[in-house]
């Protein structure tokens, strides 16, 4: 029986978009909570980080080129410290987004209760820009490179120790906008990766089951990072940084059923959601349906 903690994560300052924060209200009223609920035996929600959604009075890139950098610092060691004592307590986190620097939390919390953690980094984007390759300032595009030890020392420095994941336990799925600083990092850092193109050549079907041998070769966890923005625009419009050519929700939705099947997946995030630019809730459908695929079985 799994034992689910739920914990919604309001962050915007990762990025300038407003209405990130408003994510995880949009995903629960789907009626998350009460499907979970109906199905297992064991789902707990804690709620909502209590984050300030305002933005702070620093000036709007502060410490030289990090945008909202206290602000969204202080959140990740907040959410570094709740998510450690979920898994500590033997709980499944299932962390509601909020933009994706969350993921320096959620991954500096999850990493310290296993020795391989493996992560699934499910996006259009690699976010492994560094404060020096960032063309936007934005942290919402650091949190891989940070997990893995690379950028501003007090974000790669939450919990006490700096490497939260090693490069030969990530597989990217569904990258295709990499800035030109990201290319280089994830081709010296040698991490795998699969573009909507690979997906549509080899099918879903292979390149999760190539994922799942990979990672569990060695990993005694994995994270699922899902952010919504992977998916096709035309599917999923509610989110800051759309990307064209993205993956169709019904290869997506058969992603998490191979990733349930095999119950490899021992705590997820699903990031990005900005519910006021949606169209009818169809991205907070498509987050719903992904995050009850997932957690069948
Ligand atoms: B997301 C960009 N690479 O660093 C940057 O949505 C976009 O969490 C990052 O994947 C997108 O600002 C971050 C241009
Ligand atoms: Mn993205
Ligand atoms: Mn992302
Ligand atoms: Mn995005």
């Amino acid at each position: 029986m799994r034992k689910i903690t739920v914990i919604g994560v309001p962050m915007w300052l990762g990025q300038t978009c407003f209405g990130t924060q408003l994510g995880p209200g949009a995903i629960r009223a789907t009626g998350l909570n009460e499907y979970l609920q109906s199905t297992y035996f064991d789902v707990v929600d804690a709620g909502d980080l209590p984050f300030i959604t305002q933005l702070s009075t620093e000036t709007p890139v502060a410490d030289g080129t990090i945008r909202n950098f206290e602000a969204v610092l202080q959140g990740t060691i907040c959410l570094h410290e709740k998510i450690s004592a979920i898994v500590a307590n033997g709980r499944f986190p299932l962390i509601l987004g909020g933009d994706h620097s969350i993921a320096i939390g959620s991954i500096a919390g999850i990493a310290r209760h296993y020795h391989n953690l493996g992560v699934i980094w499910y996006d259009a984007h690699a976010d492994s820009n560094t404060p020096e390759t960032s063309p936007s300032g934005n942290i919402q595009g650091m949190p891989l490179a940070a997990s893995l030890g690379f950028g501003h020392p007090r974000l790669t420095g939450i919990g006490g120790y700096r490497k939260k994941v090693k490069a030969e336990n990530i597989v990217l799925l569904g990258v295709r906008d990499l800035d030109p600083g990201e290319r280089l990092f994830i081709r010296d850092q040698g991490i795998k990766i699969f573009s909507p193109e690979d997906i549509y050549h080899k099918g879903i079907g292979s390149i999760i089951e190539e994922t799942i041998a990979y990672l569990t070769k060695r990993c005694d966890g994995i994270h699922l990072s899902f952010d919504l923005d992977v998916i096709d625009p035309c599917e999923a419009c509610g989110v800051g940084t759309p990307v064209a050519d993205g993956v169709a929700m019904k290869n997506n939705l058969e992603a998490m059923s191979l990733l349930a099947q095999h119950n490899i997946i021992t705590s997820a995030e699903f990031v990005e959601l900005n519910p006021l630019l949606d169209k009818d809730g169809q991205t907070a459908a498509a987050a719903s349906a992904l995050i009850r695929t997932l957690l069948k079985n």
